[in-house]
């Protein structure tokens, strides 16, 4: 039985979140997830505190379990979407494209247990001092605002750099990425682009048929200019991006193309002349399948993958392979094994 420590912090049966996507993580989907024992999450995105509580309503009404919601921190609405889930006492706040820091008083006053998605150690080490309950270490192979380093990389730094539980993210969309992750030292991951499948999700079926259709090299990061670096599909805007970006044009010029583009690609299904944000694992994403079967299915493919691994890989120290897989517990014994050698 696939259990982390993060699944008794939370009340989680599963230590898996589904990602808090703008415009596609609605109350809808964030049920469905948490509903089957994952950690649903709302995507409050650019969106209105009345929009947020209108899906946390939905969420509350649906399903008795955990959830969390997404600020994503760049919002003009970020101080009351977080004034809300203060009134709200939502369980689980996590937090992307900023620093949290001055939020984090308040929200831990509510009692919601803050987890900040980090692309760097440093900024992970910064949270925890300021007080994150946990950590969600995402790698650049995500869909959407991403940091430098790869899920590879980032994970096992961020571990061993802080004391909380880490929470790995990026590239990850079935039961081996699960797996790795693990090894990695995560005590759980997030899944976002296998989550856009989803029947509960309302993404656009433009958008998801471009999910499913899209390869291993079907996405690019544009916007490195603005600071704000977007993994996204390598579509018809895209490659205006990068035009713009060959000719140093000016953040204006970046404004004016990008104005209003997510929603057009999410909601009206424009997904040549809309941003549509995806991670490089899409490529891995074949069908459309309800939240419960994708949660089945990353559990029962990671437990299948570790447990074939001790015969996998002719491993002497099979009986070990029933510990806790928990990051710092199995980097102790792979020091305590070296040291015999
Ligand atoms: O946030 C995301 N993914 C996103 S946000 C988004 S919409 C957007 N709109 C305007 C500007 C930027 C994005 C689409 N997809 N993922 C979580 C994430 N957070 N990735 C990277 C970060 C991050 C980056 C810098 C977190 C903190 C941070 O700190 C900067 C600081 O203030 O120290």
């Amino acid at each position: 039985m696939l259990r982390t420590p993060i699944c008794d912090l939370l009340g989680l049966k599963y230590p898996v979140f589904q990602g808090g996507m703008a415009h596609l993580a609605t109350g809808a989907l964030a049920a469905a997830v948490s509903e089957a024992g994952g950690l649903g999450i709302i995507g409050a995105g650019n969106a209105p505190a009345t929009w947020v509580k209108e899906q946390i309503d939905y969420v509350r009404a649906h399903t008795d379990k955990p959830f969390g919601v997404n600020v994503m921190l760049a919002s003009p609405h970020a101080r009351d979407v977080i004034e809300l889930l203060v009134s709200e006492r939502v369980p689980v706040v996590t937090t992307g494209a900023g620093n949290p820091g001055p939020y984090m008083e308040a929200l831990k006053s509510a009692n919601s247990l803050v987890i900040p998605v980090v692309s760097a150690v440093a900024l992970a080490q910064r949270l925890v001092r300021a007080g994150a309950d946990a950590v969600i270490a995402e790698g650049t192979e995500s869909g959407g605002h991403v940091g430098e380093l790869t899920t590879m990389a980032l994970v096992p730094q961020v571990v061993d750099a802080v004391s909380v539980p880490v929470i790995a993210a990026g590239g990850i969309a079935d039961g081996r990425g699960v797996a790795a992750a693990f090894c990695l030292g995560a005590q759980g991951v997030q899944v976002g682009t296998r989550f856009i499948v989803a029947r509960e999700c309302i993404a656009h079926p433009n958008y998801k048929a471009a999910v499913l259709a899209a390869g291993d090299r079907d996405t690019v990061v544009t916007g490195r200019a603005t600071g704000h670096p977007v993994r996204c599909l390598r579509n018809r805007l895209a490659r205006e991006f990068i035009k713009l970006e060959e000719r140093g044009a000016s953040l204006d010029e970046y404004e004016r193309l990008g104005a209003g583009r997510y929603p057009a690609a999410a909601l009206a299904g424009d997904v040549e002349r809309g941003t549509v944000l995806l991670g490089q694992i899409a490529g891995l994403v074949r069908r459309e399948e309800t939240a419960a079967e994708i949660l089945a299915d990353l559990i029962a493919g990671a437990e299948a993958v570790l447990a074939a691994l001790p015969a996998r890989l002719n491993l002497a120290a099979a009986g070990r392979a029933g510990a806790a897989p928990d990051g710092r517990e199995a980097t102790a014994i792979a020091a305590e094994a070296s040291a015999k050698e």
